[in-house]
């Protein structure tokens, strides 16, 4: 859709700071109510709306939605998986589903956002794990900083977890050993999956609510309906 070879992209996401600006929202619009997935929605909407009034060509790309399975950054671009297994495909049900999720996380180590933990969580210098990818804006602007060391091909990268002694991937092993994981399952043991995220030595001043845990982690979408939340 974007004729130049290097466009500027931006990548969107959140940290706690997002939860009561959209509690507020939530509590007065109808829409959102209806929703099965109001956050994702409320970004969704959100991002939509900035971009709606912007004179550049642009695409967007969400992270809760999947895409046709043509990932638009050449695989070889993006950074090694470091030894990891490629689960990428498990979570589909159907074998001729030809749709799959953008690498998002990938996207955010590439772009010099934050690292990628040895158990599946980007870390950011100061959010730790505690922050969400929400979408990537390709806009058809020539991309046009130039770094004076790039790495491997790569923008940027942040290096923390390689000198970390990796407290999380004990838990990440207990996690990950209940079945194979898919969304609807996750919340059968969120706790252990919880661990996986507490264990990180980073952000921890940033780590969600308590009902913000229970939204993400058990999909509870009653929580919202609490006056107190
Ligand atoms: C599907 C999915 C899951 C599946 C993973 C299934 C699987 N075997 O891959 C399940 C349901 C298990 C899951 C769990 C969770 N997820 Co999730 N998930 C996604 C989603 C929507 C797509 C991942 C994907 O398929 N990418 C496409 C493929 C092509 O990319 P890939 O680089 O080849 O593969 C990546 C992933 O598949 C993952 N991966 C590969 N194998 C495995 C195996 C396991 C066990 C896990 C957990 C992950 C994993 O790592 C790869 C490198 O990034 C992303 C959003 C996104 N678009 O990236 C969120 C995302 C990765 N999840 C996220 C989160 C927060 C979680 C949870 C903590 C629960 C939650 N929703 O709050 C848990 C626990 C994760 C953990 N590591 O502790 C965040 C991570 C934020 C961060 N700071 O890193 C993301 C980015 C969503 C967001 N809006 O921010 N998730």
């Amino acid at each position: 859709m974007l004729a130049k070879k290097e466009t500027l992209g931006l990548l969107i996401g959140n940290s706690k700071h997002l939860w009561p600006l959209f509690l507020k929202d939530y509590k007065e619009s109808a829409d959102l109510k209806k929703s099965h997935h109001p956050l994702d929605s409320y970004t969704t909407c959100k991002i939509n709306k900035i971009f709606d009034n912007f004179k550049v060509q642009h695409k967007i790309i969400f992270v809760h939605r999947k895409i046709q399975n043509k990932i638009p950054i050449p695989r070889s671009a993006l950074p090694p998986r470091d030894g990891r297994e490629d689960h990428s495909q498990d979570d589909k049900r159907n074998p001729r589903d030809d749709t799959t999720y953008f690498p998002f996380q990938r996207l955010a180590r590439f772009s010099g956002l934050a690292d990628l933990s040895p158990s599946f969580l980007n870390i950011h210098p100061t959010f730790g794990p505690w922050f969400a990818l929400r979408a990537v804006v390709s806009l058809n602007i020539e991309y046009m900083l130039r770094l004076p060391r790039p790495v491997q091909g790569l923008a940027m990268t942040v290096e923390i977890c390689s000198a970390c002694s990796k407290p999380c991937m004990p838990f990440f092993k207990i996690a990950a050993a209940v079945k194979q994981p898919r969304n609807d399952e996750l919340k059968n043991n969120w706790k252990q999956w919880l661990a996986v995220r507490g264990a990180c030595p980073m952000g921890n001043e940033y780590r969600y609510t308590q009902d913000q845990i229970k939204y993400h982690y058990k999909k509870e979408i009653s929580i919202l309906q609490n006056d107190n939340c």
